[in-house]
């Protein structure tokens, strides 16, 4: 596997993983995050912390319930080295992207932040855009990384997932 090195790493990385449809040898989803955990350690990523597996309603169109979980991981790649192998783990894992957004999918790793502030091309955004207002994102993510700030709001995961999912009162 190409390696592109980063002489200002080791970086650190939150990944947050996802799956609603089962794998025909792994099994069901949670089994599916587990073996996707075991294959990111094959490939190299230094796997420092790994949530518990949750599972969590149907963000957009998809019907069938998710696995949700997320990792903080060690690696010397750039992020769009780290994407590169991530996709290619997905791929390995069946798969396959019909262009639907948010179609119903076997894999998905997403890169959420990395120690080296904010990143933007034409692939990759990382902090991922949508996290702050993701519970099944945040949820897993304040057990492997409650401190880590995101650089958008200054605010740590732990107090953005407390954030997003405190009671509110009803307007009438
Ligand atoms: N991922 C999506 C869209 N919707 N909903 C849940 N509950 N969990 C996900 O991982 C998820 C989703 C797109 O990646
Ligand atoms: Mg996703
Ligand atoms: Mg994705």
């Amino acid at each position: 596997m190409p390696r592109i090195s980063d002489p200002a790493g080791p970086w650190r990385y939150l990944i947050a993983l996802g799956s609603n449809q089962r794998h025909p040898r792994h099994g069901p989803p949670p089994k599916v995050l587990r073996a996707a955990l075991a294959a990111m350690a094959a490939a190299g990523l230094a796997l420092e912390a790994a949530s518990p597996i949750i599972t969590s309603a149907p963000v957009g169109p998809s019907r069938r319930r998710y696995a949700n979980g997320a990792a903080r991981i060690a690696s010397p790649l750039d992020p769009p080295a780290l994407l590169a192998l991530l996709q290619r783990i997905e791929t390995a894992f069946g798969r396959v992207r019909r262009g639907q957004r948010w179609g119903a999918r076997t894999l998905d790793l997403d890169v959420i932040l990395w120690s080296g502030g904010p990143w933007c091309s034409k692939t990759l955004t990382v902090p991922h855009p949508c996290f702050r207002q993701r519970a099944f994102v945040l949820c897993p993510a304040a057990t492997v990384a409650p401190y880590w700030r995101d650089p958008g709001t200054a605010c740590t995961i732990r107090h953005l997932h407390a954030r997003l999912t405190r009671p509110r009162p009803i307007r009438r």
